[in-house]
Protein backbone atom coordinates (compact mmCIF):
# COMPACT_ATOMS: atom_id res chain seq x y z
CA UNK A 1 0.00 0.00 0.00
CA UNK A 2 2.62 2.57 0.90
CA UNK A 3 4.64 1.62 -1.99
CA UNK A 4 1.38 2.39 -4.26
CA UNK A 5 0.76 5.88 -2.98
CA UNK A 6 4.43 6.69 -3.31
CA UNK A 7 4.60 5.65 -6.90
CA UNK A 8 1.06 8.04 -7.40
CA UNK A 9 3.04 10.44 -5.79
CA UNK A 10 5.73 10.04 -8.38
CA UNK A 11 2.54 10.10 -11.05
CA UNK A 12 1.12 13.30 -9.88
CA UNK A 13 4.62 15.07 -9.71
CA UNK A 14 4.81 13.85 -13.40
CA UNK A 15 1.21 15.30 -14.17
CA UNK A 16 2.18 18.57 -12.74
CA UNK A 17 5.63 19.07 -15.08
CA UNK A 18 3.38 17.92 -17.78
CA UNK A 19 0.86 20.71 -17.19
CA UNK A 20 3.37 22.96 -17.17
CA UNK A 21 4.95 22.27 -20.31
CA UNK A 22 1.94 22.75 -21.65
CA UNK A 23 1.66 25.82 -20.26
CA UNK A 24 4.98 27.30 -20.77
CA UNK A 25 4.92 25.99 -24.57
CA UNK A 26 1.49 27.57 -25.31
CA UNK A 27 2.35 30.98 -23.65
CA UNK A 28 5.40 31.37 -25.77
CA UNK A 29 3.69 30.40 -29.04
CA UNK A 30 0.69 32.41 -28.01
CA UNK A 31 -1.77 29.90 -29.18
CA UNK A 32 -3.27 26.71 -28.95
CA UNK A 33 -4.92 24.22 -26.92
CA UNK A 34 -3.54 24.88 -23.40
CA UNK A 35 -7.56 23.61 -21.64
CA UNK A 36 -7.81 20.52 -23.93
CA UNK A 37 -4.15 19.50 -23.17
CA UNK A 38 -4.79 20.08 -19.28
CA UNK A 39 -8.31 17.85 -19.09
CA UNK A 40 -6.00 14.69 -20.74
CA UNK A 41 -3.16 14.80 -18.11
CA UNK A 42 -3.95 12.19 -15.98
CA UNK A 43 -4.93 9.94 -18.59
CA UNK A 44 -1.43 10.22 -20.44
CA UNK A 45 0.44 9.90 -17.09
CA UNK A 46 -1.39 6.72 -16.15
CA UNK A 47 -0.81 5.17 -20.01
CA UNK A 48 3.32 6.38 -20.86
CA UNK A 49 4.30 6.49 -16.95
CA UNK A 50 3.44 2.64 -15.40
CA UNK A 51 4.87 0.41 -17.76
CA UNK A 52 1.33 -0.02 -19.50
CA UNK A 53 1.81 0.88 -22.64
CA UNK A 54 4.96 -0.75 -24.56
CA UNK A 55 6.88 1.12 -26.45
CA UNK A 56 10.75 2.14 -26.29
CA UNK A 57 11.38 5.98 -27.30
CA UNK A 58 14.86 4.16 -28.50
CA UNK A 59 13.55 2.46 -31.26
CA UNK A 60 10.31 4.40 -31.60
CA UNK A 61 9.25 2.39 -34.87
CA UNK A 62 9.97 -1.07 -33.11
CA UNK A 63 7.28 -3.35 -34.88
CA UNK A 64 5.45 -4.51 -31.82
CA UNK A 65 5.51 -1.22 -30.00
CA UNK A 66 1.95 -0.69 -28.71
CA UNK A 67 0.58 2.43 -30.95
CA UNK A 68 -0.79 5.59 -28.78
CA UNK A 69 -2.82 7.56 -31.18
CA UNK A 70 -4.15 11.34 -30.80
CA UNK A 71 -6.99 11.52 -31.73
CA UNK A 72 -8.51 14.67 -30.45
CA UNK A 73 -4.90 15.72 -31.99
CA UNK A 74 -5.59 19.65 -30.99
CA UNK A 75 -4.30 18.60 -27.81
CA UNK A 76 -1.08 18.34 -29.49
CA UNK A 77 1.06 20.45 -26.58
CA UNK A 78 0.30 17.50 -23.99
CA UNK A 79 1.58 14.67 -26.58
CA UNK A 80 4.42 16.58 -27.68
CA UNK A 81 5.62 17.07 -23.31
CA UNK A 82 4.33 13.34 -22.82
CA UNK A 83 6.69 12.03 -25.62
CA UNK A 84 9.80 14.11 -24.78
CA UNK A 85 9.34 13.71 -20.99
CA UNK A 86 9.31 9.89 -22.26
CA UNK A 87 12.92 10.29 -24.04
CA UNK A 88 12.24 10.06 -27.96
CA UNK A 89 13.55 13.91 -27.84
CA UNK A 90 14.82 16.36 -26.07
CA UNK A 91 12.42 19.08 -24.02
CA UNK A 92 14.20 22.06 -25.80
CA UNK A 93 12.15 21.16 -29.09
CA UNK A 94 9.17 22.18 -27.08
CA UNK A 95 9.80 25.65 -27.39
CA UNK A 96 9.03 25.28 -31.10
CA UNK A 97 5.80 24.56 -30.69
CA UNK A 98 3.29 26.14 -33.78
CA UNK A 99 6.91 27.76 -35.13
CA UNK A 100 7.21 27.76 -38.63
CA UNK A 101 8.83 24.27 -40.22
CA UNK A 102 9.16 23.28 -36.68
CA UNK A 103 8.59 19.54 -35.81
CA UNK A 104 5.94 20.60 -33.13
CA UNK A 105 2.91 21.87 -35.25
CA UNK A 106 -0.01 22.47 -33.54
CA UNK A 107 -1.47 19.74 -34.58
CA UNK A 108 0.57 16.25 -34.97
CA UNK A 109 2.26 14.80 -37.95
CA UNK A 110 3.25 11.75 -38.39
CA UNK A 111 6.95 11.00 -39.88
CA UNK A 112 8.23 14.80 -38.36
CA UNK A 113 8.87 13.34 -34.54
CA UNK A 114 9.51 10.11 -33.37
CA UNK A 115 6.55 8.59 -31.53
CA UNK A 116 3.58 10.66 -33.21
CA UNK A 117 1.91 7.59 -34.69
CA UNK A 118 -1.10 9.98 -36.86
CA UNK A 119 -1.33 12.97 -38.57
CA UNK A 120 -4.73 14.20 -36.38
CA UNK A 121 -6.31 17.60 -35.78
CA UNK A 122 -9.22 17.07 -38.06
CA UNK A 123 -11.60 15.61 -35.74
CA UNK A 124 -13.17 11.70 -35.94
CA UNK A 125 -10.15 9.85 -37.52
CA UNK A 126 -8.33 8.06 -35.08
CA UNK A 127 -10.28 5.45 -33.94
CA UNK A 128 -10.55 4.08 -37.67
CA UNK A 129 -6.74 4.33 -37.62
CA UNK A 130 -6.16 2.56 -34.84
CA UNK A 131 -8.48 -0.20 -36.08
CA UNK A 132 -6.49 -0.06 -39.04
CA UNK A 133 -3.21 -1.20 -36.74
CA UNK A 134 -5.08 -3.43 -35.52
CA UNK A 135 -6.16 -5.38 -38.34
CA UNK A 136 -2.87 -4.83 -39.45
CA UNK A 137 -1.42 -6.96 -36.40
CA UNK A 138 -3.28 -10.10 -37.55
CA UNK A 139 -1.59 -9.76 -41.08
CA UNK A 140 1.74 -9.56 -39.48
CA UNK A 141 1.19 -11.68 -36.79
CA UNK A 142 1.75 -8.97 -33.60
CA UNK A 143 -0.35 -8.99 -30.56
CA UNK A 144 0.72 -5.08 -29.45
CA UNK A 145 -2.10 -3.23 -28.58
CA UNK A 146 -3.77 0.08 -29.70
CA UNK A 147 -4.89 2.98 -27.51
CA UNK A 148 -6.96 6.05 -28.96
CA UNK A 149 -7.59 9.31 -27.03
CA UNK A 150 -11.15 10.68 -28.41
CA UNK A 151 -12.53 14.39 -27.23
CA UNK A 152 -16.31 14.11 -26.23
CA UNK A 153 -17.03 17.10 -29.16
CA UNK A 154 -14.70 14.75 -31.09
CA UNK A 155 -17.34 12.06 -30.53
CA UNK A 156 -19.94 14.13 -32.93
CA UNK A 157 -18.12 13.52 -35.95
CA UNK A 158 -20.02 10.14 -37.59
CA UNK A 159 -16.86 8.54 -38.50
CA UNK A 160 -16.65 7.62 -34.33
CA UNK A 161 -19.44 5.40 -35.27
CA UNK A 162 -18.99 3.98 -38.45
CA UNK A 163 -15.09 2.63 -36.50
CA UNK A 164 -17.05 1.60 -33.71
CA UNK A 165 -19.36 -0.59 -35.60
CA UNK A 166 -16.66 -2.33 -37.75
CA UNK A 167 -14.72 -2.84 -34.09
CA UNK A 168 -17.04 -4.44 -32.64
CA UNK A 169 -17.38 -6.42 -35.78
CA UNK A 170 -13.94 -7.63 -36.50
CA UNK A 171 -13.63 -8.10 -32.31
CA UNK A 172 -10.49 -5.64 -31.70
CA UNK A 173 -9.69 -7.52 -28.87
CA UNK A 174 -6.51 -5.33 -28.39
CA UNK A 175 -8.49 -2.01 -29.10
CA UNK A 176 -8.93 0.50 -26.64
CA UNK A 177 -10.16 3.69 -26.64
CA UNK A 178 -10.22 6.32 -23.59
CA UNK A 179 -12.70 9.00 -23.50
CA UNK A 180 -11.94 12.55 -22.60
CA UNK A 181 -15.47 13.36 -21.20
CA UNK A 182 -15.08 16.75 -20.29
CA UNK A 183 -18.58 17.42 -21.26
CA UNK A 184 -16.97 20.82 -23.30
CA UNK A 185 -16.54 21.34 -27.03
CA UNK A 186 -15.17 24.18 -28.93
CA UNK A 187 -18.02 26.37 -28.51
CA UNK A 188 -20.03 25.44 -25.34
CA UNK A 189 -21.53 22.80 -23.44
CA UNK A 190 -21.78 18.69 -25.31
CA UNK A 191 -25.14 18.54 -23.99
CA UNK A 192 -26.10 22.44 -25.68
CA UNK A 193 -24.25 21.63 -28.86
CA UNK A 194 -25.19 18.26 -29.73
CA UNK A 195 -25.86 16.12 -26.69
CA UNK A 196 -24.35 12.53 -26.57
CA UNK A 197 -25.91 11.19 -23.41
CA UNK A 198 -27.07 8.38 -22.50
CA UNK A 199 -23.21 7.64 -23.79
CA UNK A 200 -22.64 4.48 -22.06
CA UNK A 201 -25.43 3.03 -23.74
CA UNK A 202 -24.48 4.03 -26.93
CA UNK A 203 -21.37 2.40 -26.52
CA UNK A 204 -22.65 -0.70 -25.03
CA UNK A 205 -25.78 -0.90 -28.06
CA UNK A 206 -22.43 -0.62 -30.73
CA UNK A 207 -20.84 -4.20 -29.07
CA UNK A 208 -18.31 -2.21 -26.94
CA UNK A 209 -17.36 -2.87 -23.06
CA UNK A 210 -17.04 0.00 -21.07
CA UNK A 211 -15.84 1.22 -18.25
CA UNK A 212 -16.09 4.86 -16.28
CA UNK A 213 -13.53 6.45 -14.35
CA UNK A 214 -12.56 9.86 -12.93
CA UNK A 215 -10.40 10.95 -15.23
CA UNK A 216 -8.30 12.77 -12.61
CA UNK A 217 -7.62 9.68 -10.43
CA UNK A 218 -4.37 7.65 -11.23
CA UNK A 219 -4.99 5.12 -8.90
CA UNK A 220 -8.44 4.34 -10.59
CA UNK A 221 -6.62 5.16 -14.31
CA UNK A 222 -3.94 3.11 -13.53
CA UNK A 223 -6.05 -0.16 -12.28
CA UNK A 224 -8.53 0.26 -14.85
CA UNK A 225 -5.80 0.54 -17.71
CA UNK A 226 -4.13 -2.77 -16.24
CA UNK A 227 -7.66 -4.85 -16.05
CA UNK A 228 -8.17 -3.70 -19.78
CA UNK A 229 -4.65 -5.37 -20.86
CA UNK A 230 -6.44 -8.58 -19.83
CA UNK A 231 -9.64 -8.08 -21.18
CA UNK A 232 -10.67 -10.55 -24.75
CA UNK A 233 -13.86 -9.43 -25.18
CA UNK A 234 -14.05 -7.16 -27.93
CA UNK A 235 -13.19 -3.44 -27.90
CA UNK A 236 -13.01 -1.36 -24.87
CA UNK A 237 -13.68 2.40 -24.05
CA UNK A 238 -12.94 3.85 -21.06
CA UNK A 239 -15.10 7.02 -20.69
CA UNK A 240 -12.67 9.62 -18.35
CA UNK A 241 -14.86 11.94 -16.25
CA UNK A 242 -12.47 15.13 -16.67
CA UNK A 243 -12.73 18.90 -16.26
CA UNK A 244 -11.58 20.73 -19.58
CA UNK A 245 -8.32 23.12 -18.36
CA UNK A 246 -8.17 21.10 -15.02
CA UNK A 247 -5.41 22.40 -13.00
CA UNK A 248 -5.98 26.24 -12.92
CA UNK A 249 -8.92 27.67 -12.05
CA UNK A 250 -10.14 30.47 -14.00
CA UNK A 251 -9.20 28.12 -17.38
CA UNK A 252 -11.48 25.62 -15.41
CA UNK A 253 -14.51 28.26 -15.52
CA UNK A 254 -14.30 29.68 -18.75
CA UNK A 255 -14.68 27.41 -21.99
CA UNK A 256 -13.41 30.25 -24.17
CA UNK A 257 -10.06 29.32 -23.38
CA UNK A 258 -10.55 26.27 -26.22
CA UNK A 259 -8.20 28.02 -28.85
CA UNK A 260 -6.35 30.22 -26.48
CA UNK A 261 -3.25 30.25 -24.93
CA UNK A 262 -2.74 32.07 -21.38
CA UNK A 263 -1.13 35.37 -21.51
CA UNK A 264 1.77 35.89 -19.52
CA UNK A 265 0.56 37.50 -16.73
CA UNK A 266 -2.55 34.64 -16.54
CA UNK A 267 0.56 32.29 -17.11
CA UNK A 268 1.76 33.33 -13.83
CA UNK A 269 -1.12 32.86 -11.89
CA UNK A 270 -1.33 29.59 -13.52
CA UNK A 271 2.32 28.39 -12.82
CA UNK A 272 1.76 29.11 -8.48
CA UNK A 273 -1.67 27.56 -9.03
CA UNK A 274 -0.40 24.55 -10.60
CA UNK A 275 2.47 24.25 -8.13
CA UNK A 276 0.97 23.99 -5.09
CA UNK A 277 -1.16 20.98 -6.14
C1 LIG B 1 -13.48 17.66 -38.46
C2 LIG B 1 -13.26 18.83 -37.58
N1 LIG B 1 -14.25 19.69 -37.33
C3 LIG B 1 -14.03 20.76 -36.52
C4 LIG B 1 -12.82 20.99 -35.99
C5 LIG B 1 -12.59 22.22 -35.13
N2 LIG B 1 -12.41 21.87 -33.74
C6 LIG B 1 -11.21 21.80 -33.16
S1 LIG B 1 -11.26 21.32 -31.56
C7 LIG B 1 -12.95 21.24 -31.60
C8 LIG B 1 -13.74 20.84 -30.39
C9 LIG B 1 -13.34 19.50 -29.91
O1 LIG B 1 -13.98 19.23 -28.72
P1 LIG B 1 -13.61 17.95 -27.90
O2 LIG B 1 -13.50 16.80 -28.79
O3 LIG B 1 -14.61 17.86 -26.81
O4 LIG B 1 -12.16 18.26 -27.36
P2 LIG B 1 -11.70 19.02 -26.03
O5 LIG B 1 -10.98 20.23 -26.50
O6 LIG B 1 -12.91 19.35 -25.21
O7 LIG B 1 -10.82 18.07 -25.34
C10 LIG B 1 -13.45 21.57 -32.86
C11 LIG B 1 -14.87 21.59 -33.22
C12 LIG B 1 -11.79 20.06 -36.27
N3 LIG B 1 -10.57 20.19 -35.75
N4 LIG B 1 -12.03 18.98 -37.06
MG1 LIG C 1 -14.49 18.07 -24.84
Amino acid sequence: MKDQLENIKDLSNIAKDLRLDILDMTTKAGSGHPSSSFSAVEILTALFFTGILNYRPQDPWWPARDRFIMSKGHAAPLLYAVLAKAGYFDKQLLGQLRQLNSPVQGHPIQGMLPGVEATTGSLGQGLSLGLGHILGSRINQLDYRVYVLLGDGECEAGQIWEAAMAAAHFKANRLTAILDYNKYQETGPISREMALEPLRAKWESFGWQVKEVDGHNLLELVETLTATKESVDGPVIIIAHTVKGRGVSFVEADFTFHGKALNPQQAEQAREEILCQ
